[in-house]
Formats: structure tokens, C-alpha cells, sequence
């Protein structure tokens, strides 16, 4: 048996996909539009009270494309409180509004691939605000689920630890190279979702993504080892954009 990768872990993620049912929201009556629009707005500041105490962090963005009209990322200490957010939101008027067309859940991850021996990571400040990050609120973010590849004579799962290792450092060297322009938040999903990992990009810029995932499909590790789900793009919603998206 190949040796695993050790894994750190830190807050678990939901990412919540909804659309609008435009012609239910058309026909209510400004009234009931009104009491959905506070409901969300009471939500809204009910998340950012969550993160400015650092107990999780949430993000919101559009959707492009017919894949869901907006997506919400949050991130909490327990997989309780995911379901409780989610169940709460889907008590509101506003969500009777909405259906919900795919969601995802997993857990930031971080692995060893890259650590320094001999060094305690979670002594290390830098490491654990990764593992609990406050979502970048840039103008774009790019999901995806990911696996590595089990099929013959590419089989992640089957490589030594240090051949493992060497791939990762060339992975890590190409998205390095996008630092500042790119973040990038790795969430873990096995046995908790469809696929392996999630992968989630932010970036003010959004060519950066197809840059990026470009660039990444001629290294090894996802030439070879990578597959890929269905990509959702999308741009940023603070509370005025979220109104505007919503406006009849
Ligand atoms: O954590 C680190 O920054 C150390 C290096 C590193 C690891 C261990 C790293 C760096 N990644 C790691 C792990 Mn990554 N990453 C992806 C994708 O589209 C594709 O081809 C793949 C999707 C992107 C775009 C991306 C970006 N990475 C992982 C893992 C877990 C693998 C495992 O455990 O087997 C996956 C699935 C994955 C996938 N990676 C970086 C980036 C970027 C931009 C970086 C540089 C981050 C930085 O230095 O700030």
C-alpha cells in the first residue's frame, strides 16, 4: 500500500446553488417581493455578523450561464451548522422563490505534499487562518469538483509517497505563479460528496481562471491524473448587485 497523504482540515464549505423562479417572482405583488427582499437582506446581515466575528464566513456571487442564477458559499465550524443555515434559509419567503439546482459539500483541506518536516503546521498562524479563511469577496469566482484518476497505469492512489510529492511541487510552482491574481481554496469531499475535491478560484480578473486551469492541464498532475465535473463561473454580489439581480 502506497502511503496517504496526511490532511488538515478546517471549515466545513456548503456551496449552494439556486435559481429563481422569475415567473413566481414576476407575479407576487410588490408587497410580497418586499417582505422576501428584507428576509434576504436580514440573512445577508445576519452572515456578515458571523464573519466579522470569525466564526465562518459566507460569500454570495451570480451565476453565468443556465447551470443556477446565483450561488452561496458558506463556510462554518460544524457540518450542524451548514444545515442549519440551509434549513433556516429555506424557511424564508425569499427561497420559496428559488429552487435549488446543485449544491456541494466538503471541507478546506489542506495536505502535506508541500509542508516543511519537523514543523508543527497548526502552530503555524499563516496555515490555520487557511484553514479557516474569510472568503476573498473579488469580482469572480470559478467552482469545480475534481478527482484524481484511478484507471490502469494512472493511478494517483497507486504512487509513492515522493513521486506524489514531485508532481505536487510542479502543481504548486505553476499556481504560484498566479499569486495575487488568483486564490485558490481546496475543500475536500471525500465521503461527503460526488467527487474528491472541490475547487473554488477567486479573482478580480476572470480570464485568470481559463489562464490558470489552462496552464494546469499541461502538468502532469492534471494531464495525467486529473478529472474534472461541471465548472461554474460567476461575478460577485454585495447586497446592492444581489438587489439589483432581483429588480422586476
Ligand atoms: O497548499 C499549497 O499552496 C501548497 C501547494 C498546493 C497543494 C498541496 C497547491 C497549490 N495545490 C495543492 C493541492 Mn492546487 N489547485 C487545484 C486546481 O484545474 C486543475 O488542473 C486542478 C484544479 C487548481 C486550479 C489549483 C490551483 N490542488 C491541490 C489538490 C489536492 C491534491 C491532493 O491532495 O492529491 C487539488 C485537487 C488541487 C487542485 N494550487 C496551488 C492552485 C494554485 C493557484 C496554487 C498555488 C497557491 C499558492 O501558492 O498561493
Amino acid at each position: 500500500m502506497s502511503e496517504a497523504a496526511q490532511t488538515l482540515e478546517g471549515w466545513y464549505a456548503l456551496h449552494d446553488f439556486r435559481s429563481v423562479d422569475w415567473t413566481a417572482w414576476r407575479l407576487a405583488t410588490e408587497q410580497e417581493r418586499a417582505t422576501a427582499l428584507d428576509e434576504l437582506h436580514g440573512f445577508l446581515a445576519q452572515w456578515a455578523e458571523v464573519e466579522a466575528q470569525k466564526n465562518g464566513s459566507t460569500a454570495v456571487y451570480s451565476i453565468v450561464g443556465q447551470k443556477a442564477d446565483f450561488m452561496i458559499m458558506h463556510l462554518r465550524e460544524t457540518l450542524e451548522e451548514l444545515n442549519e443555515l440551509e434549513t433556516a434559509f429555506n424557511k424564508t419567503t425569499f427561497a420559496s422563490f428559488t429552487y435549488p439546482v446543485h449544491s456541494y459539500v466538503s471541507i478546506v483541506e489542506l495536505s502535506n505534499y508541500m509542508a516543511q518536516p519537523g514543523s508543527d503546521p497548526l502552530e503555524n498562524p499563516e496555515i490555520v487562518a487557511r484553514l479557516k479563511p474569510i472568503l476573498p469577496k473579488w469580482k469572480h469566482i470559478c467552482f469545480y469538483p475534481m478527482n484524481k484518476r484511478r484507471d490502469g497505469n494512472d493511478n494517483w492512489y497507486m504512487l509513492s509517497m515522493d513521486d506524489r510529492k514531485t508532481m505536487m511541487r510542479s502543481h504548486g510552482m505553476i499556481g504560484r505563479k498566479y499569486a495575487g491574481k488568483v486564490k485558490q481554496i481546496i475543500t475536500g469531499s471525500v465521503g461527503f460528496d460526488n467527487w474528491e475535491w472541490g475547487v473554488t478560484l477567486f479573482s478580480d480578473d476572470a480570464l485568470q481562471f481559463k489562464k490558470l486551469i489552462y496552464e494546469m492541464r499541461f502538468d502532469e498532475v492534471s494531464a495525467r491524473f486529473a478529472d474534472f465535473g461541471d465548472f461554474y463561473v460567476g461575478n460577485f454580489l454585495d447586497n446592492e448587485k444581489f438587489a439589483h439581480l432581483l429588480k422586476i
